[in-house]
């Protein structure tokens, strides 16, 4: 095999501008980050191998089309085979990749350098010219809302902002839109930080950046604890402006004190509780910040009123959390507090995160199929009262029981969903057997929520909630949140919507757990 080329040369790779054209490239995956780094290679004249058990038949056509290699399915050793034939000077991996997969094993025995997708996006930003600042936003939930959210204030401001990266759209698909963009604001998870080197010519250099909070999430895939916030702690390395960090989230303000920023950036905190100069927060009934005026050693700015926020359905304790953190990213970069206020006064949140279905007889109906974990569901469960809670799916190793111990005297019942129902009931059991619990079964997905209905739709009373919150990834029965939370929110329709009667056309459903 040819020798990969030196790491001083990958060095040399950090223009749209430079020589891409010797490179030989192996591209790990082919969902929307393979296909996007495939085909930017192959515009860089790069020699590109894509790998993949799987894809979508469009992809693989698209692949074939740009005229890159590709290697779909096979053996771990085909795999590596065919890894090791190409001599690639360096691997671009998808997020998705679990860290011991034999493709990585080989690349580290190797001593081939791998790149993500965001790494290989920040050395090519200047396509277009002059590069977006970047801000760049984790946490274990609220980054898409908070995302954005930034990404509407700064084009409500009036300038080229968009939400990318972790939210669907690959960076790199970002910086070659043609018209570039003034900033890209790049939501990032766990997977894609824990691949991003904190320094070097890849290391990314955000204008502001943001861990929302931490929470156990994907503890199966990084292994424990530790490594998840350590990867997430990734986020904050080389901030320029303002390292913001949440006051109630003790490990994201060490996460700020431990980090390597660039000479001159602020620790800026948020939180629900009165703002301390270099905070945003609340006093009374304002949202408030005390950081980037001139005068905020004495006092505060109002940035809106808690009430107009809660005539807009945004004044969720999570939801002003993530106004606060966008608020602090935005004025880091320079927005006006008018602007701001103009940017949230037209700002909707998108569908699944604690969307109401419907009301009917006194019955308010909820999807919160972004709830993937136990931190988002717990606050979802936090604001409903008497509810009835439709939990389960793929638990990514996380323990339900603390959650149902937490919120076991609001509920009403609760139905379960999903493959991995054992872990669930029996936490019910043990810690609320007095709960009613309805398994339903996971059989086929076409019948999953509309059973899941007419069960709720049997047991919830007036002034009840039924909230699919199900502290679980999806993917175990349905293609995404988004797909089963549209098939939630059908079924409500379809079985609920427009009656304003009682429930009686319900037929009894038995408690799995009587
Ligand atoms: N593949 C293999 N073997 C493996 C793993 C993956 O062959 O062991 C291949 C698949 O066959 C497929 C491709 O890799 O061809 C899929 O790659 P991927 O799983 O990395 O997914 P992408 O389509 O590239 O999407 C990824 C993110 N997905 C994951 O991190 C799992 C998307 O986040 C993101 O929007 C996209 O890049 C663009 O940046 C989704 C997600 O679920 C929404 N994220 C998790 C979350 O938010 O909790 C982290």
């Amino acid at each position: 095999m040819d020798q990969p080329i030196a790491v001083s040369n990958l060095d040399d790779l950090t223009s749209w501008n430079s020589e891409w054209s010797d490179l030989a490239v192996v591209v790990l995956g082919l969902g929307a980050t393979g296909f996007s780094a495939a085909d930017t290679l192959v515009e860089l004249r790069s020699n590109v191998l894509v790998i993949a058990d799987t894809a979508a038949d469009n992809r693989v056509q698209m692949t074939q089309v740009i005229g890159a290699a590709l290697t779909l399915g096979g053996s771990a050793d085909e795999q590596c085979a065919a890894l090791a034939a190409h001599s690639p000077d360096v691997v671009i991996v998808s997020p998705g990749y679990p860290l011991n997969h034999p493709l990585l094993e080989w690349c580290r025995n190797a001593g081939v350098a791998m790149w993500t997708e965001i790494e290989l996006a920040w050395r090519l930003r200047d396509k277009t010219g002059k590069p977006a600042e970047w801000i760049a936003i984790t946490g274990t939930n609220g980054k898409t809302t908070t995302a954005q959210l930034t990404a509407h204030i700064l084009t409500t401001a009036g300038f080229r902002a968009g939400a990318v990266g972790n939210i669907g759209i690959p960076v790199l698909d970002a910086i070659r839109y043609p018209d570039g963009f003034d900033f890209l604001v790049v939501e990032l998870s766990s997977f894609q930080l824990h691949g991003m080197p904190r320094t070097g010519v890849g290391a990314i250099s955000p204008l502001a950046s943001v861990c929302l909070n931490l929470a156990d999430d994907h503890l199966d895939w990084h292994g424990s604890r530790e490594a998840y916030a350590n990867a997430k702690a990734t986020v904050y390395a080389n901030t320029k402006v303002a390292a913001v960090y949440n006051r109630a989230v003790l490990a994201t303000q060490l996460m700020v004190e431990e980090a390597d920023v660039t000479e001159g950036c602020r620790a800026i905190g948020f939180g629900l509780d009165t703002p301390g100069p270099s905070d945003f927060g609340i006093v009374s009934d304002l949202l408030a910040e005390r950081a980037f005026h001139d005068d905020r050693h004495n006092e505060a700015i109002e940035l809106f009123t808690l009430d107009e926020l809660r005539h807009r359905n945004l004044a969720a304790p999570h939801m002003l959390a993530n106004i606060l953190a966008a608020s602090a990213l935005t004025r880091a970069a320079g927005i006006s507090v008018e602007a701001l206020r103009a940017g949230v006064a037209s700002f909707e949140v998108d569908a699944h995160r604690n969307q109401q279905v419907l009301v009917s007889g006194g019955v308010t109906w909820i999807d919160d199929s972004k709830a993937t974990n136990t931190h988002a569901a717990s606050a979802a469960l936090s604001a409903v009262d008497p509810v009835v809670w439709i939990v389960g799916g793929l638990l990514k190793g996380a323990d339900i029981a603390p959650l149902i111990q937490q919120h076991a005297t609001r509920l009403r019942a609760a139905i379960v969903i999903g493959t991995e129902k054992l872990a669930i009931l029996t936490a019910f059991e043990r810690h609320a057997p007095q709960i009613p619990v309805f398994e339903v079964e996971s059989a086929d997905t076409e019948h999953v929520m509309p059973r899941v209905v007419e069960i709720a739709h049997g047991i919830a009373r007036e002034g009840d909630t039924v909230l699919l919150a199900p502290a679980a990834a999806s993917m175990d029965q349905f293609t995404s949140y988004a797909d089963r939370g549209e098939r939630f929110a059908a079924a409500v329709r379809e079985r609920v919507g427009g009656s304003d009667d009682d429930t009686t056309d319900a037929p009894a459903a038995t408690p799995a757990s009587e």
